[in-house]
């Protein structure tokens, strides 16, 4: 945890409920308020055949507009040099390579009150709740955010990957995905892209290994794939529009190509698990943060985001 009396951690703060901290104007006090924001069974029904569903409004371009400046300050580093420390991992370019630039952050919500806020969205959490455990309200916990920013020309890809091939440190498996596009994505500045059917290839209950840490590697995946597997790749780009998400499970198998564009294409994403997920390591879960093997996951950094008693 940080001791710079410069920045302020906004991970102490577990409710947006201060007229101050509600900068995405949240606006739920009531039952019914979260439960207007549930998805219909039809979308549920299609989550749990495709492993993800997308073209889910969660964020008006408003609000997008407000998250796309405090973004800058991530992407150009400098800006916000004395807040870095707080996140919990930071990739000015992740890939290494100058021609193909991926922007990769962990942790902004804690220096962030935007980003703070967008973890307890209600658009979000209560969706997140329906399909944890398809058919019943599931009490959901943050395990963390991340930015993927791709700038305009010269964005690199994100390798083909299960997002729990690198969680594995928690479980049991009980995890998902929020991808929101802050722009338009298109196939021309890579905009995130799925394989229907993909997220019930595990070995033996665990996930795939991961074979590059840096996501740079785009076609690896295959190199370990079974012929149905491969039989079944058929990529269908998700085409988002700014202020929509896509909900991907813990298994399914996503990524995203080049940005060509002359836009940048940014996103932000939003990582949860069912409350009860536990620690599996007595190792660092995050930087700086360590929960005994065997112990539930909660506290500063892992706050309740929606509860079906609320
Ligand atoms: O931004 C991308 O294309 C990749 C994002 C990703 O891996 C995710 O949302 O889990
Ligand atoms: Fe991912």
């Amino acid at each position: 945890m940080s001791d710079s009396p410069l920045v302020r951690d906004w991970s102490l703060d577990h409710e947006t409920s201060e007229p101050f901290l509600n900068l995405l104007r949240l606006e739920v006090r009531k039952k019914d308020d979260w439960l207007k924001h549930r998805l219909s069974e039809e979308d549920i029904k299609r989550y749990q055949a495709n492993g993800y569903i997308n073209h889910v409004q969660v964020l008006t371009h408003e609000q997008c507009d407000l998250l796309l400046q405090e973004y800058r300050c991530f992407m150009e580093n400098d800006l916000c040099q004395e807040k870095m420390e707080l996140l919990y991992e930071y990739h000015r370019n992740q890939t290494g390579d100058e021609n193909n630039v991926l922007m990769h952050a962990l942790g902004h919500w804690r220096v962030s009150p935007l980003f703070h806020d967008l973890v307890f969205l209600p658009s979000v959490v209560v969706k997140v709740s329906q399909l944890l455990n398809p058919g019943t309200l599931t009490p959901v916990r943050f395990w963390h955010d991340q930015l993927f920013a791709k700038p305009a020309k010269h964005g690199g890809v994100v390798a083909w990957h299960q997002d729990y091939s690198y969680w594995t440190r928690t479980r049991p498996m009980q995890h998902i995905t929020v991808h929101i596009a802050l722009e338009d994505q298109t196939e021309d500045n890579g905009t995130i892209q799925y394989i229907p059917g993909s997220h019930r290839w595990n070995r033996n209950g665990e996930p795939l290994p991961i074979l590059d840490f840096n996501f740079k590697d785009m076609e690896i995946i295959k190199s370990i794939l079974t012929p149905e597997e491969l039989e079944q790749f058929k990529p269908e780009p998700a085409n988002l529009h700014k202020g929509e998400a896509s909900f991907h499970h813990a298994l399914s198998v996503h990524g995203s190509y080049e940005n060509r564009s002359d836009q940048p294409r940014r996103a932000a994403v939003l990582n949860y698990f069912a409350d009860g997920t536990l620690s599996d390591v007595n190792t660092e879960l995050l930087k700086g943060s360590f929960i005994p093997k065997g112990q539930r996951m909660s506290g500063q950094l892992y706050p309740l985001v929606y509860s079906p008693e609320w």
